[in-house]
């Protein structure tokens, strides 16, 4: 069968792409400082997810508050917004299909005791005070928490190679 025949049986690349998602992730202050950038960063290049924007920032209170605004009053909020303004942290958003549901997968559970090994923080963390990413949990999170890390021109349009052979 030629290549030309072969291509008939492959959805078109619309529908391949139908599920494109962005997301946000973080790596979290002690991910960063315990020099895991490049590593879990590998991790997402390495599964096909795109970084469309990317950057290293210290959050202050009130970007930490804007970000963890649905946690507010929790007990363990204030705590919460302290250590994530600590230090600095690296903003990621990374596109790709399904790519919300692929990252929380990626990271493992919220409690480490609890991650499965070859999950982010199942590998790298064991408390859950510092897990070491964050990601957003559904496409409205997502939605909410982009913008307030990425202004506009801050998330780049490019079609990464590999998706021409997906
Ligand atoms: P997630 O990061 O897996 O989405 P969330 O429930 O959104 O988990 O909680 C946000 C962050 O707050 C967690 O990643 C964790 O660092 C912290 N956290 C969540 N629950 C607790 C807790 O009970 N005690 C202390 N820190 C917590
Ligand atoms: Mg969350």
């Amino acid at each position: 069968m030629s290549a030309t025949q072969t291509a008939n049986h492959i959805a078109s690349r619309s529908e391949r792409f139908k599920d494109l998602q962005k997301t946000l992730v973080l790596v979290k202050p002690d991910a960063v400082t315990r020099g895991l950038i490049g590593n879990i960063v590998n991790r997402f290049e390495n599964r096909g997810l795109a970084i469309k924007g990317m950057k290293l920032i210290q959050m202050d209170d009130k970007l930490a508050g804007n970000l963890y605004a649905p946690h507010e009053g929790k007990p363990f909020y204030n705590d919460l917004v302290s250590y994530m303004t600590s230090g600095p942290i690296v903003c990621l958003c990374l596109e790709g299909v399904n790519a919300i549901s692929i990252v929380r997968t990626m990271m493992g559970a919220t409690n480490p005791v609890e991650a499965a090994p070859g999950t982010i923080r199942g590998d790298f963390a064991q408390r859950l005070d510092c897990n070491c990413v964050h990601g957003s949990d559904s496409p409205e999170s997502a939605s909410r928490e982009l913008p307030i890390f990425f202004g506009e021109g801050e998330i780049l349009d490019y079609d990464p190679c590999h998706t021409h052979s997906l």
